[in-house]
């Protein structure tokens, strides 16, 4: 182990550390067993604020990483955080000129459409946040960094993960942005991530709607007309320090993504549709857990060798997005994508007509109840897209031998859609889980997908959808 690394995460206390309610309970006006926060909470006099801070912060840690030991140092084993990891070889990426870059201001949304859309191109737009208060023109008056969050959210709770059994993990404002600058935790290999689907349903936090537009480009949108209480989660809030990101994955309900980026810089790689298959870009026996940080180190490499070349593979086309810029992610890309910086991003998921046919496959079999009143409104606002839903095979019609992919468990062939990629990326599990992201209701997704037992997933997922069916009358 690397002796600059600290045993454990935990800092150590001093007497300016020790929290108000320590002081008053010390001063005699309390007792001394227990002392009560400004936000009414108690904890023990005994304890320093950093210590309850922490407390909270390394309980998120132990239920979002269960197999890491927090006091053993699980969390620094590979001390990426000291050089020599993804994050510090950006100079080596051969394929960044791959992607075009293209501005707002001259181009029309016919010709991204045309372009871009149709043909599932992935792009960078630019000059589309210039008048988002998150952002800011040139960082002027930034709504979203950490220290504005913290001032106006300081005691709301923040989505920063998922613990083994689907529920979500959530740390209030104030104790995320403690993890997230301070220089201890800061050493964590891949670090907790917030990725919060919820907050802009919320009264405490909706008014964050009010900070962003979405780029009339992606106005289609085709999920609203389910509307806004029964579509899938589709918008999410996403910050969080260097090292931490998502690994690689296909946007679920073959859904396409934009990702705009308010601070700091996103390092991208992305495989097209159907170009490599699941058991070649996340390999299993190669020691890749799940983590962003782990497949740039150990997968990523891979990628760039004369071997991968001589299969016919095509190297990824590596992306280094930087503020004020929009990426856009076709439905059915492979895609990984790291916080080289501190980052602050919102992600929006949609589906277009130019797709609606794939879209309609999966979200009829992922979504059952949820599809059929979908289907029952697009016969009214666009009667041809209801034609091509009526033209497809029901279930029962498919032949017996065709695969149908959620209750599959091998993935032989290669994958278009999220549908044979079974390990659950963070959109997914919200966009399967709409009562697991308000803490209600929630399967244990990860661990029986992982196990490759997607029968028991897929009826776990109907469970939950019955339940907020239920919920929503
Ligand atoms: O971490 C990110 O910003 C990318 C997220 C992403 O690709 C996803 O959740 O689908
Ligand atoms: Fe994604």
């Amino acid at each position: 182990m690397d002796a600059r690394r600290p045993s454990t995460s935990r800092s150590n206390s001093s007497d300016a550390t020790r929290c108000e309610s320590a002081d008053a309970a010390a001063a005699g006006k309390m007792s001394a067993a227990a002392a009560t926060t400004t936000s009414g909470r108690k904890y023990r006099s005994s304890e320093t604020h950093e210590e309850h801070v922490n407390k909270k912060i390394n309980a998120a840690k132990r239920r979002t990483r269960s197999e890491l030991s927090v006091s053993g140092g699980g969390w620094t084993k590979h001390g990426y955080a000291y050089g020599d990891d993804a994050t510090t070889t950006i100079g080596t990426l051969r394929h960044l000129d791959k992607i075009e870059r293209i501005s707002v201001k001259t181009t029309t949304k016919e010709e991204f459409i045309e372009r871009f859309e149709r043909t599932r191109t992935p792009c960078v737009i630019t000059d589309a946040m210039e008048d988002w208060p998150c952002y800011g023109k040139r960082g002027e008056g930034r709504r979203w960094s950490l220290d504005g969050l913290h001032e106006r959210f300081r005691d709301v709770k923040f989505k920063i993960g998922t613990d083994d059994d689907g529920y979500a993990v959530r740390l209030k404002m104030k104790h995320i942005k403690h993890y997230m600058t301070d220089a201890t935790h800061m050493r964590d290999d891949s670090p907790m991530y917030a990725f919060d689907g919820g907050v802009f349903d919320k009264r405490d936090t909706k008014n964050l709607l009010d900070d962003f537009t979405i780029p009339d480009w992606f106005e289609e949108d085709l999920f609203k007309h389910v509307g806004e209480k029964r579509r899938p989660p589709y918008r999410w809030i996403v910050f969080g320090p260097p090292r931490s990101g998502s690994s690689v994955h296909i946007d679920p309900l073959a859904t396409s993504a934009w990702n705009a980026l308010i601070s700091g810089r996103k390092r991208w790689a992305l495989s097209p549709p159907r170009s490599v298959d699941k058991e070649t870009i996340k390999p299993r026996g190669i020691g890749l857990d799940g983590e962003a940080v782990t497949w740039f180190n150990k997968m990523y490499p891979r990628t760039t060798t004369g071997e991968w070349k001589a299969r016919g593979l095509p190297p990824p086309i590596d992306v280094i997005q930087h503020p004020g810029e929009i990426m856009f992610v076709p439905d059915g890309w492979w895609h990984a994508v790291l916080n080289l910086d501190h980052t602050m991003a919102v992600t929006q998921n949609f589906s277009t007509s130019a797709r609606f046919d794939a879209v309609w496959r999966i979200t009829r079999r992922a979504r059952p109840k949820m599809s059929g009143k979908w289907l029952e409104k697009l016969r009214l606002v666009r009667p041809d897209l209801a034609a091509v839903a009526d033209a497809q095979p029901r279930r029962s019609e498919t032949s017996a031998g065709e695969k149908t992919s959620s209750t599959s468990s091998s993935s032989t062939g290669s994958s278009d859609t999220e549908e044979e990629d079974n390990e659950t990326t963070k959109k997914e599990r919200e966009m399967f889980q709409r009562a697991g992201a308000s803490g209600n209701v929630s399967p244990d997704k990860t661990k029986r997908s992982r196990a490759g037992d997607d029968k028991i997933a897929e009826l776990a997922k109907e469970k939950i959808q019955a339940a907020n069916d239920a919920m929503e009358i």
